[in-house]
């Protein structure tokens, strides 16, 4: 069967967007999918690498989905399935809004594709499609034994590196804006740490990069794996939470390893802030501390930041800018806390009649869809943008880079804050009218 795998992507994000391939890595969602159906003959398009082609030849189309490009994924289905395609759509977005997105599909598939996505396509060819496939507790109970994914159906050259792995699958943690635990729960799944390893040992290069959102929502998992990499010598980027800062025998691990860098979800700097989010394990008090002991340890950080919660006052731009600052965080990012629906934040806001956009193409985390209660919409744009301009400047680049920690690894933190700045200054081109346009595809209701 002729399966057409398709990774449709927002304005910002696309082949043509602001990227360029200096800053996308491969993502694992499609090449595992492949790797999961070995009998068929896959195609993958990955609209941030490449277009999608519309007269493409396929007798199933299966796309992924997360919130920012629902409305396109959606577009294309319904493209597709004018064309007489069976069309396939999952990811984190159907797997919390199953019933929208059956609208425009004739599967469904709900949760992690591991066990299911084999079975939907044997269905397909039997013509026995069902309307959903769950992933529901017991359906994939582990994620042990999967499959190398297919990277070789990747277009290489459009990706800064192919060498992806993922180990975790879940978080321990359960902020109430992130879709993640909302999506796919609390339980947490590991890889057995010889696959990942083995995994590891395909890749050529130096690089390697876990995409999972949190590397220590199991701790013991993340000693075995890191302590497992040692012999292999690679530098490693990943993400945790700042709960990493207080296991000081981790981070050895972590720097024995080859960890170049860590993206942390600072979130905020108000602590009532991390208390509203339920993101406890953030102590505002100690970044400057832990942003020292990382880069002590050789440790760059990408500091994250989201503005615009309850707390936040016409202020915090330059309050968190000025940390950023003095606590010489490396790639400082901001974003716009969003509500993302099916989480508990988004609840809450629609409770309160403060969702004022539902075109899901704004939830990128760079539009605001709510209303903010101590700033408008306008104000909070111009902070964000403020703080962005604040940080990238030529002067406040120079002024972050620790250079007694972390001289060693001036090239990486200069490329990547070059490669940011470039992205800070071209932001704002991406305005909603961009953001929603999908007249590319063309119109089939
Ligand atoms: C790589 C990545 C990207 C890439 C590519 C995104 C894409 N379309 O795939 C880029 C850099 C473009 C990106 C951008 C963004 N991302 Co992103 N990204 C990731 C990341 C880190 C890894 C994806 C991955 O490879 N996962 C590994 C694979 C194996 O897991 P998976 O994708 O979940 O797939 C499994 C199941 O979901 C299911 N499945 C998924 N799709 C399908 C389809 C079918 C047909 C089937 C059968 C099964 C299936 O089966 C798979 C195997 O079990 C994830 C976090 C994560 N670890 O998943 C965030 C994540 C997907 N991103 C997220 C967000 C918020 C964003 C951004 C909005 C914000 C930002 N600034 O980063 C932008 C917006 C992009 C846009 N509008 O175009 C959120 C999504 C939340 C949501 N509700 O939408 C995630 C979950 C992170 C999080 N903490 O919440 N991202
Ligand atoms: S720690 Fe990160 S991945 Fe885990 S729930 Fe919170 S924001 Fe999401």
């Amino acid at each position: 069967m002729r399966v057409a795998l398709l990774s449709p992507a927002g304005a910002m994000h696309r082949y043509n967007g602001m990227f360029h391939k200096n800053l996308h890595y491969a993502p694992i969602t499609l090449a595992l999918l492949a790797a999961l159906i070995p009998d068929e003959e896959v195609v993958i398009y990955d609209e941030t690498a490449e277009p999608i082609p519309l007269d493409l030849e396929a007798d199933v189309v299966a796309i992924t989905s997360i919130t920012g490009t629902a409305v396109r994924c959606y577009k294309y289905a319904d493209y597709f399935r004018s064309r007489g395609i069976k069309v396939l759509i999952g990811g984190v977005h159907p797997t919390l809004l199953p019933e929208e997105a059956k609208e425009h599909a004739d599967a469904v598939m709900v949760g992690l594709g591991d066990r299911t996505f084999k079975q939907a396509i044997e269905d397909a060819k039997k013509g026995e499609l069902k309307e959903f496939y769950r992933d529901e507790a017991g359906v994939c109970p582990s994620i042990a034994g999967r499959p190398i994914p297919r990277k070789d159906l990747l277009k290489k050259d459009r990706y800064i590196t192919l060498n992806t792995v993922e180990c975790v699958r879940g978080c321990n943690h359960s902020c109430t804006f992130c879709a993640y635990p909302a999506a796919f729960g609390q339980r947490v799944l590991t890889r057995p740490v010889e696959d990942v390893i083995a995994e590891i040992k395909t890749f050529k290069g130096k690089f390697v990069i876990f995409p999972d959102v949190n590397l220590i929502a199991d701790v013991s998992y993340a000693k075995e794996l890191f302590t497992a990499m040692i012999p292999l010598k690679k530098w490693w980027f990943g993400l945790t939470t700042t709960a990493i800062g207080h296991n000081d025998e981790l981070l050895k691990i972590f720097k024995k390893s080859g960890c170049k860098g860590l993206l942390l979800g600072f979130e905020s700097v108000n602590q009532e802030t991390q208390t509203d989010i339920n993101k406890n394990v953030n102590k505002v008090n100690d970044y400057k501390w832990l942003m020292d002991k990382l880069h002590d340890h050789g440790i760059l950080v990408m500091g994250c930041f989201a503005f615009g919660s309850d707390e936040d006052g016409k202020d915090v731009f330059d309050r968190t800018s000025q940390l950023c600052l003095d606590s010489m965080i490396d790639l400082p990012r901001f974003s716009i806390i969003t509500p993302f629906p099916g989480t508990p934040f988004y609840t809450e806001l629609e409770k309160e009649g403060r969702i004022t956009e539902r075109n899901w193409a704004l939830y990128d985390v760079e539009h605001v869809v709510y209303r903010p209660k101590q700033m408008t919409k306008e104000e909070l744009l111009e902070g964000i943008d403020r703080a962005w301009k604040t940080c990238y400047s030529w002067k406040a680049i120079f002024k972050r880079f620790d250079f007694r920690r972390i001289k060693r690894w001036a090239f990486i933190y200069f490329i990547a804050n070059i490669g940011y700045r470039q992205y800070a200054r071209k932001f704002e081109q991406y305005d909603e009218s961009v953001m929603t346009d999908n007249t590319d595809i063309p119109d089939v209701n």
